[in-house]
């Protein structure tokens, strides 16, 4: 491996994987405030980034970095990079897919069960005292449910597996049918979302996805609905779902991502018939340590000269010759 390579670390990366890029490079670690400093005074020098996404690897940081290389995500969503700048300077972008599919599904089977039968509310009830009073209110049932999930990739898939044990029928809505998927594929969601009760969000963001669950869908899916949103929190018009929630348009949302975090609005809050929390579906131990390994891996295999290990799609690799 070269000496000296420089490389910026930034979004609030783990601590580990800091420690662990430290032994191959020169670490730069960057605060949201202190991106520009490092810059200003490393810039010329910085050949990678590892970035959680907290903050953007936009067309101007990439600008000011003539000799970057690599984008390592932590993360397999990426849509906090500007991927046309990256690509117009051949830089390598590279995430952490499938090392998490289990863990996000297992989790948002925990959330989809959580917002239906009400379990952060009901565990307020108790600590608040009021089961001295009288018996919780009934819920509403997974029972008799059909799940509509969008986006129906890696992660999609892992959550319908763990769902299809509950025997409720699931569908599922993307650009294109997934090859070697059975479930009924709708090629129109607003259709989807009038045949279901339930949906699920497991796409990427960016523009091609942003605010594809409007008013419109929320409508469609009706009062029985229910929303399970763990892509991402441009996906859904997030004042859209407030109204909807407010005024008994769908039931319930459970929520992990939000459209600006970590600030989620007071009257979302105010809301009795949402779960909320704080962007966690893959948040173990267990999972944050191999995510953070596979972006020290690539990091370190492209600057041995053995390319990236999991560029992202639209990245240019390999190489047109
Ligand atoms: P993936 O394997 O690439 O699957 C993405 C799915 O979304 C595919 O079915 C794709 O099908 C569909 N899709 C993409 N663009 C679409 C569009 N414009 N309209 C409709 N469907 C679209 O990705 P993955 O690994 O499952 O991850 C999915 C996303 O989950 C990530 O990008 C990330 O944003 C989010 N995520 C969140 C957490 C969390 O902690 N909450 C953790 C991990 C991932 P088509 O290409 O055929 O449309
Ligand atoms: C990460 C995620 O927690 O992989 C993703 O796309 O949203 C989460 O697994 C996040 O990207 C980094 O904090």
């Amino acid at each position: 491996m070269p000496d000296q390579i420089h490389v910026l670390s930034m979004g609030e990366m783990m601590p580990a994987v800091d420690a662990a890029l430290a032994k191959s490079f020169i670490v730069h670690q960057a605060a949201v405030d202190e991106i520009s400093g490092i810059v200003a005074a490393f810039g010329k020098h910085i050949r990678g980034i590892a970035t959680r996404g907290r903050q953007k690897t936009d067309a101007a940081l990439i600008a000011r970095l003539p000799n970057l290389e690599i984008i390592a995500n932590f993360g397999v969503g990426y849509d906090s990079i500007d991927l046309p700048a990256a690509i117009e300077r051949g830089i390598i972008v590279t995430n952490t897919p499938d090392v998490l599919n289990e863990e996000v599904a297992d989790f948002t089977v925990g959330l989809l069960l959580a917002t239906i039968r009400e379990l952060p509310q009901a565990d307020r009830f108790v600590r608040d005292g009021k089961w001295l009073r009288g018996a919780y209110p009934l819920t509403q049932t997974l029972r008799d449910r059909t799940i509509g999930f969008i986006g129906m990739g890696r992660i999609g898939q892992a959550i319908a597996k763990r769902i299809a044990a509950f025997d409720v029928p699931i569908v599922y809505h993307s650009r294109k049918p997934q090859a070697d998927v059975a479930y009924k594929y709708y090629p129109d969601l607003k259709t989807m979302a009038a045949d279901v009760d339930t949906l699920i969000a497991i796409v990427p963001g960016g523009a091609s996805t942003r605010h594809m669950i409007n008013a419109d869908i929320l409508a469609a899916l009706g009062p029985r609905g229910i929303l399970i949103n763990v892509a991402r929190g441009s996906v859904v018009d997030q004042n859209a779902l407030i109204e909807a929630l407010r005024n008994g348009v769908i039931h319930g949302a459970g929520l992990d991502v939000f459209t600006d975090e970590p600030s989620v609005p007071a009257p979302l809050l105010a809301l009795p018939n949402v779960v909320v929390v704080p962007h966690v579906g893959s948040g173990t131990h267990h999972t944050r340590e191999i995510m953070g390994n596979l972006v020290v891996d690539n990091l370190r295999s492209w600057f041995a000269g053995k390319g990236p290990l999991t560029p992202v799609r639209e990245t240019p690799w390999p190489k047109a010759s």
